[in-house]
């Protein structure tokens, strides 16, 4: 069973206790293979998938020896117009430092009836983003749909009338010509 709001051990909301990050990171990764991967392959599909596509190799980075999570489990209720780039918010991160831009990849495992739409905004800068000329992506998702975009740029996630899970994670290419995926 998946308790509510006890997951999402994203790097940026443990940045300033990397440790806690490193003993979740591990404790959700045995989870992770015992349960929800023990019956499907959906992170090798969908790796496979991007160095197919892209013609580039993954690299999965660490940190002080440790290794970044691949993927977590995120129960959203809704999401605040925020944008995901990890070099602007940790510029220290060596790991980051030549990351070119950030993508998120989010597999849709339960959705809301009603609402719970995904919107990305053409542009990474807040203060245009009440422009009415802007043109939206609207995303609604249907239930193991694997929804790709530019987290970069500005994106938020409307309520809906119950909940939302998702198995997430973010990825973007480097300067060498590699990818990175880590949450
Ligand atoms: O759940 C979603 O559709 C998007 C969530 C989000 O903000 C992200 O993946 O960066
Ligand atoms: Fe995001």
């Amino acid at each position: 069973m998946i308790q509510r709001g006890n997951w999402d051990q994203i790097f940026f909301r443990y940045r300033f206790d990397r440790s806690k990050y490193a003993e979740l990171t591990q404790k959700y990764a045995t989870i992770f293979s015992n349960y929800l991967f023990s019956d499907t392959n959906m992170f090798s599909k969908l790796t496979q998938l991007i160095e197919h596509h892209t013609g580039s190799k993954i690299h999965y980075p660490s940190l002080d020896d440790k290794p970044f999570a691949k993927c977590t489990i995120r129960d959203l209720a809704s999401a605040p117009l925020h944008r995901d780039w990890l070099p602007g918010e940790c510029p220290d991160l060596e790991s980051h430092k030549d990351l070119i831009d950030q993508f998120a990849w989010n597999i849709y495992l339960q959705l809301p009836d009603n609402g719970g739409e995904t919107i990305v905004y053409p542009t990474s800068d807040r203060s245009i983003a009440n422009d009415p000329n802007l043109e939206k992506a609207f995303i609604k998702p249907s239930l193991g749909d694997l929804v790709l975009f530019r987290s970069s740029n500005i994106h938020e996630v409307l309520p809906g009338t119950s909940r939302r899970l998702t198995v997430s994670g973010f990825f973007g290419p480097k300067r060498d010509g590699t990818i990175l995926f880590w949450v």
